[in-house]
C-alpha cells in the first residue's frame, strides 16, 4: 500500500513543461494513475512473496534455479532455459548469437527494444503484420497475426539470410492483439520448409492463450496452460520479459532447443549478465517468477484481467473515442490520429494526447507511434510511423474499477475539448530508442 497524492492542475502544467512533454521524465510521485506500462508494475501475490523467502542465493547451482527452470519447462517444454535480468537482455543475446550484418528478422511486429536490438547487430527488423491489423477501428479476433503469404514469399525468394522468424504474442505495437494457433502453426510450417527456427516473443503468452480459448474454434474446452503448451510446442525457442505475464517486478529468460546456440548464449550471458543459473537475477527473483508463471495462467485471473481491460475500452468507445477494436489484453490503445485529426503525425498526436491526459487528471500513458517508431530523415523531415496510438496499459492486480472509472471520466473530458489541443516538436532526441529520453515543446 502507498498513498497517492493529487497535484493541482497548475502544478501538473509546470511539471509537464519541465519534463519536455515526455511523461517518462516525470517522477511517479507526481502521477495519480500510472498506465505507462504493465511491465514490472504488477502487484505480487502472497504466494510469490512467500516463495521469495525461500530464495537460495548460491552463486552456482541454486535450488531456486531448479524450481524456476522446472516452471518454465513445464509450460514451454524447451530444452535450455537461460535466465536474464529482463526481456531486452534475452533479445540482445539472441540476436548477437544468431544474426549477422545484412540478415533479415521477420516478426508480426517488433516491439521497441526488439527492433533496436536487432538493428544494433546490423540486421533488418522486418514487420509483417497481417492486413487486418492496420484496420484500427474494425474488430477481428486475431489482429496480431503475421502475414504468412508475405513470409512465404520472402523465404522462397531467398537472397537475404533469415536466421529466425519471431512472433510477438500478444502483438504489443498493434493494440495488444492476439495471434491465433492456426497462424502460429502456419508460420511454423513455412519456416520448417526452409529450416528456419521460430521464436516467440512470449511476454504476454498467457493473455494470448486465453484469447485463443475464447475465440478460436476447438479451444473452448482447453485450459490456458494446455493452450500455452501447444503454442510453445510449435516454436524452437522464446524470449520472455517476466515483467508482464509472469507477474513480477523484474526478470526474464531466453529458451532454445538448439544445443550449440544455447552454449554460445550461455558464454555471452557470463560476460554481461551472470552465471547461467542466475543470469543477473537474485535467487528470490527466480522463485517469484516460478510462482507467477503459474498464477498468470489461472483461468479466473485471466477472465477478470481481460474483462477489466475491455471495461475501460468499451466505456470510452461508447462515448465515441476511437480505439483499436477489439480491446487488447494488457492495454487499451486510442487512435490518436483519429482523436486529433488536426495534428499531423509529424507533430506527434499521441504524445500531445498523453500530455493532455496528464494535465487533465494526472494519468500517465505512453505514445506508440511516430516518437517511438518514426524517425527523422537526413532531410530533417519526420517520417511517421504506420499508426499513432496512445496506449493505456493496465498493471496486473493493482487498480480497482473505481480507479478505471476515474480514467474514463478524464479521457472523456479531454475528448470534449480535443479541438483546442496542439501538436509538439522535438528539441532533443537520442540516436536510438529516442522516445525514452526525447524532449519536446508546443509546435509553433
Ligand atoms: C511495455 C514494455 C517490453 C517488451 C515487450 C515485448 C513485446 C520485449 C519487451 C522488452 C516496454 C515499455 C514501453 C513503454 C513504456 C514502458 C515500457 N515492453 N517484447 O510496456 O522487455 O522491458 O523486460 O526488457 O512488450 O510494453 P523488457
Amino acid at each position: 500500500m502507498e498513498p497517492i497524492r493529487q497535484r493541482t492542475r497548475a502544478e501538473r502544467e509546470r511539471l509537464l513543461e519541465e519534463a519536455g512533454f515526455n511523461l517518462f521524465l516525470l517522477n511517479s510521485d507526481d502521477i495519480l494513475i500510472d498506465l505507462l506500462t504493465d511491465s514490472g508494475t504488477n502487484a505480487m501475490s502472497t504466494e510469490q512473496w512467500a516463495a521469495m523467502m525461500r530464495g537460495d542465493e548460491s552463486y552456482a547451482g541454486s535450488p531456486s534455479f531448479a524450481r524456476f527452470r522446472a516452471a518454465v519447462q513445464g509450460i514451454t517444454g524447451f530444452r535450455h532455459v537461460i535466465p536474464t535480468h529482463q526481456g531486452r537482455a534475452a533479445e540482445r543475446i539472441l540476436f548477437h548469437v544468431m544474426c549477422r550484418r545484412g540478415d533479415v528478422v521477420p516478426n508480426n511486429t517488433h516491439f521497441d527494444t526488439t527492433r533496436a536490438n536487432c538493428e544494433y547487430v546490423g540486421a533488418e527488423a522486418l514487420d509483417l503484420p497481417a492486413p487486418e491489423g492496420a484496420e484500427t477501428g474494425r474488430p477481428h479476433p486475431f489482429k496480431g497475426n503475421l502475414d504468412t503469404a508475405r513470409l512465404a514469399e520472402l523465404l522462397e525468394r531467398g537472397g537475404k539470410r533469415v536466421p529466425l522468424v519471431m512472433l510477438t504474442v500478444t502483438n504489443n505495437s498493434g493494440g495488444g492483439q492476439p495471434v491465433s494457433m492456426a497462424n502460429i502453426r502456419a508460420v511454423k510450417a513455412i519456416c520448417a520448409r526452409h529450416g528456419v527456427p521460430v521464436y516467440l516473443d512470449a511476454c504476454r503468452f498467457a493473455e494470448n492463450a486465453y484469447f485463443i480459448k475464447l475465440r478460436e474454434p476447438g479451444y473452448a474446452g482447453k485450459t490456458p496452460r494446455e493452450i500455452a503448451q501447444e503454442m510453445f510446442s510449435l516454436a524452437d525457442g522464446c524470449t520472455m520479459s517476466a515483467k508482464k505475464d509472469a507477474i513480477v517486478n523484474i526478470g526474464g529468460f531466453l529458451c532454445t532447443n538448439d544445443d550449440a546456440v544455447a552454449q554460445a548464449e550461455k558464454d555471452l550471458l557470463i560476460l554481461t549478465e551472470g552465471f547461467p543459473t542466475y543470469g543477473g537475477l537474485a535467487g528470490r527473483d527466480l522463485e517469484a517468477i516460478a510462482v507467477g508463471l503459474e498464477e498468470g495462467l489461472e483461468e479466473e485471473y485471466l477472465r477478470y484481467r481481460i474483462a477489466s481491460t475491455a471495461y475501460l475500452g468499451d466505456h470510452i468507445a461508447a462515448a465515441g473515442v476511437p480505439i483499436v477494436q477489439p480491446p487488447g489484453g494488457h492495454a487499451i490503445y486510442i487512435d490518436a490520429r483519429a482523436f486529433l485529426p488536426h495534428i499531423p503525425p509529424a507533430q506527434f498526436p499521441g504524445v500531445a494526447l498523453a500530455a493532455e491526459l496528464y494535465v487533465e487528471g494526472g494519468i500517465r500513458s505512453v505514445e506508440i507511434g511516430t516518437l517511438m517508431f518514426g524517425e527523422r530523415g537526413a532531410d530533417g523531415e519526420e517520417r511517421p510511423a504506420a499508426q499513432d496510438l496512445l496506449r493505456l496499459a493496465i498493471p496486473r492486480r493493482v487498480y480497482t474499477q473505481s480507479h478505471i472509472d476515474y480514467v474514463v471520466e478524464v479521457i472523456l473530458e479531454v475528448w470534449r475539448r480535443r479541438e483546442a489541443i496542439r501538436g509538439l516538436e522535438l528539441t532533443y532526441q537520442a540516436p536510438f530508442l529516442r522516445h525514452f529520453t526525447a524532449r519536446l515543446r508546443r509546435a509553433a
